[in-house]
């Protein structure tokens, strides 16, 4: 009565608390009409966007609910051409599909370790905004060298007192002073005193209702891009670092404290002259995990682009098949409101 997909073996890890569901063999899901044949890494991955935005069964099936949580990330592996090229890596989420992410990179690198596909060592690895690098350690943390990242524009103004007037929680702002920044996805980075005391649901509204007014307001990045990740940092007292909490597109927050936002913070850093290139930089996550980060200058890219240097450590938490019921109505997923 129910159909076993083989197409669909996922390996589950997390990173820092945040889940990535993983596809390490996508060969048997590519149908013909895939672009398999084009040349181009980047508009090969940017190719496997599109053939899965038309197959987005997939992403439904991966990371919606019964079988997903809205929170989750996704990341199939596609075959590269290039033969120093691991795979190419299309993450996705409960809205859509990204163009970095950090966490992810982390967990898939780790599933791979996992199954014995990869050792320690450095690891080339393509993504819809180019190629990333990812070195796997004895200790079975990972640093990944992510995009050029930089910051697009500074102290963008956003007055939230039509949208929360008294409803702002405690101690944020109801104007507020961001910078737009890119790291491999698009972020409005607002340093806050504290986050000590917020409840995450009051953090995810006032991060949400920042998202908003960027958009009423035509606040966008490079090329017209929507500004679809809000990260709060807080500065630590014991080192130099920050606290985050970071509202993904889609409207769940990040457990990990996401290494393409973690790359937009280190771009404004530099940007500002308050991290210098080598400099170690810990960025915590709401729940208490952290990466640590650094950078050097990056060449041929955006005027004072950064190359981020992430590091964090995954863990495989569950391998298992789809099954496919047909009798079951919610197979391919279904969506929640919020
Ligand atoms: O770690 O880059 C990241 C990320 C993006 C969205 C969720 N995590």
């Amino acid at each position: 009565m129910f159909s076993l997909n083989p197409l669909l073996s996922i390996i589950d890890t997390h990173t820092g608390g945040e889940p990535t569901r993983v596809v390490i063999d996508s060969v048997d899901l590519i149908q013909s009409g895939a672009p398999q044949d084009n040349p181009n890494t980047q508009a090969k991955v940017g190719g496997w966007v599109d053939w899965l935005r038309q197959n987005d069964w997939i992403r439904r099936s991966l990371i919606l609910e019964p079988r997903g949580a809205p929170w989750m990330v996704g990341a199939i592996c596609f075959p590269a051409t290039d033969p120093d090229v691991v795979c190419e890596i299309v993450f996705f989420n409960n809205t859509g599909y990204l163009g970095m992410c950090g966490h992810g990179l982390i967990g898939v690198v780790e599933a791979l370790r996992h199954e014995g596909r990869i050792g320690v060592g450095c690891h080339r690895f393509g993504t819809p905004v180019g190629m990333v690098s990812a070195t796997l350690e004895a200790d079975g943390k990972v640093s990944i060298e992510n995009v050029a990242s930089y910051r697009f524009r500074e102290d963008a103004k956003v007055d939230l007192t039509a949208a929360l007037g008294s409803k702002t929680p405690g101690s944020l702002p109801k104007v507020v002073h961001g910078d737009v920044a890119y790291g491999g996805n698009w972020f409005y980075l607002v340093p806050v005193e504290s986050l000590e005391g917020i409840s995450l649901d009051d953090l995810t509204r006032y991060s949400t209702a920042i998202a908003q007014q960027l958009q009423r307001d035509g606040v966008r990045g490079a090329e017209d891009a929507i500004i679809d990740h809000v990260e709060l940092c807080a500065p630590l007292t014991e080192t130099l670092g920050c606290r985050s909490f970071v509202l993904c597109p889609g409207g769940h927050f990040d457990r990990s404290p996401c290494g393409t936002g973690t790359s937009a913070k280190m771009a404004c850093l530099a940007a500002s002259g308050k991290l210098s290139p080598g400099q170690w930089w810990r960025q915590e996550s709401i729940i208490g995990s952290a990466f640590e980060g650094r950078y050097r200058w990056a060449e041929n890219s955006e005027p004072g682009a950064i190359l981020p240097n992430v590091r964090g450590r995954a863990f495989v938490t569950a391998k298992s098949q789809c099954v496919f019921d047909p009798l079951d109505d919610f197979r391919f997923g279904f969506e929640t409101t919020t």
